[in-house]
């Protein structure tokens, strides 16, 4: 293949370490050299550019870049609330960035519902998202644009709300305020340019979200072993989710037990194990996998 992928990725911040390393699991090897923005990848066509995660979706939308890594609230805000829904398209979610725009107001305001803020200000960083929000909700109120440190909005007399990012909920727990709307979730995706593409780029495209699709998955999920009475097969299945087709071995010297092993699509919480005990499983083991390919 002589042409190459560009992708954009966050320079630094959330999401560069995680991008980083998930290209790197997918066997992509980059020398990322510190100030610069344009970094070649070795043993596969692709170029990676480094910029403000603001900047992702507008360069893919405009064919700039063939591929980005960004949260989804980023074309949720850049493109999907201006209008320009549909210029990229998403290949797959990537598991990680998990956040949610919600809206929250000073504990002590009282104010339990959104149809209170009606005529209020809210602060945000996410105009375009909040406004649309807003209009669906048929709630009037005024949108104060501010680019960080929304948090400190209400305190600073600035607002009496704001609509915010949110993820372990400590800031807003710090900041005496209570969320009371999520106006959307978000995590990080893959996203490609919706202009048309030649056959080799997308040929690229094709064999780049393989990759990374196998190391999401993988990370998700393990393999788990365990041995139970044959007649326990069945329970066994219905405890872990997901679960089609185990292997089922017999095992040597013990014609009423059987060897049970399968890859589980989701992570086994220790609920799981006490639910495949109960069930008659002994000896179960659980493990990660490295890559996965379909
Ligand atoms: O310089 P550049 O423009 O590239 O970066 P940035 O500073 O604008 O973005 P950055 O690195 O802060 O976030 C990048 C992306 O990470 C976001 O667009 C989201 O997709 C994702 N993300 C996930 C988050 C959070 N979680 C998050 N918690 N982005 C921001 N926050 C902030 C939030 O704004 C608030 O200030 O973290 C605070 C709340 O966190 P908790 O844990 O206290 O709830
Ligand atoms: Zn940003």
């Amino acid at each position: 293949m002589s042409k190459r992928l560009r992708l954009a990725m966050q320079k630094s911040g959330r999401l560069s370490d995680r991008s980083r390393d998930l290209l790197a699991r997918a066997g992509i090897g980059i020398e990322w050299r510190s100030g610069q923005l344009h970094c070649r990848a070795h043993a596969f066509p692709l170029d990676v550019m480094l910029v403000r995660d603001d900047d992702i979706p507008q360069y893919v939308a405009d064919g700039i870049c063939d591929l980005g890594i960004v949260g989804s609230n980023m074309i949720a805000e850049r493109l999907d609330a201006r209008g320009q829904a549909g210029k990229v398209v998403t290949l797959r979610t990537l598991e990680f960035g998990r956040c949610r725009l919600s809206i929250a107001v000073p504990s002590s305001a009282g104010i339990k519902d959104i149809s209170a803020l009606a005529g209020k200000r809210i602060a945000t960083s996410y105009p375009d998202s909040l406004r649309q929000y807003l209009l669906a909700q048929k709630v009037s109120a005024d949108i104060v644009e501010i680019s960080g440190s929304v948090e400190v909005a209400p305190t600073m007399g600035v607002a009496d709300a704001i609509c915010d990012l949110v993820s372990s909920g400590a800031t807003l727990s710090a900041n005496h305020l209570v969320e009371i709307a999520v106006v959307y979730s978000s995590e990080a995706v893959l996203v490609r340019t919706a202009k048309p593409l030649d056959d080799e780029i997308l040929s690229g495209i094709d064999r780049l979200t393989a990759r990374l699709s196998g190391v999401v998955r993988a990370e998700q999920a393990k393999y788990i072993m365990m041995n139970a009475p044959a007649t326990a097969v069945d329970a066994i299945r219905r405890v872990i989710p997901g679960l089609e087709e185990p292997t089922v071995i017999p095992l040597y010297g013990d014609k009423q037990r059987v060897a049970i092993h399968a890859v589980a699509p989701e992570p086994i919480f220790w609920e799981t194990m006490e639910g495949l005990k109960q069930a008659g499983a002994t000896s179960i083991l659980v493990v990660p996998i490295e890559k996965i390919i379909e």
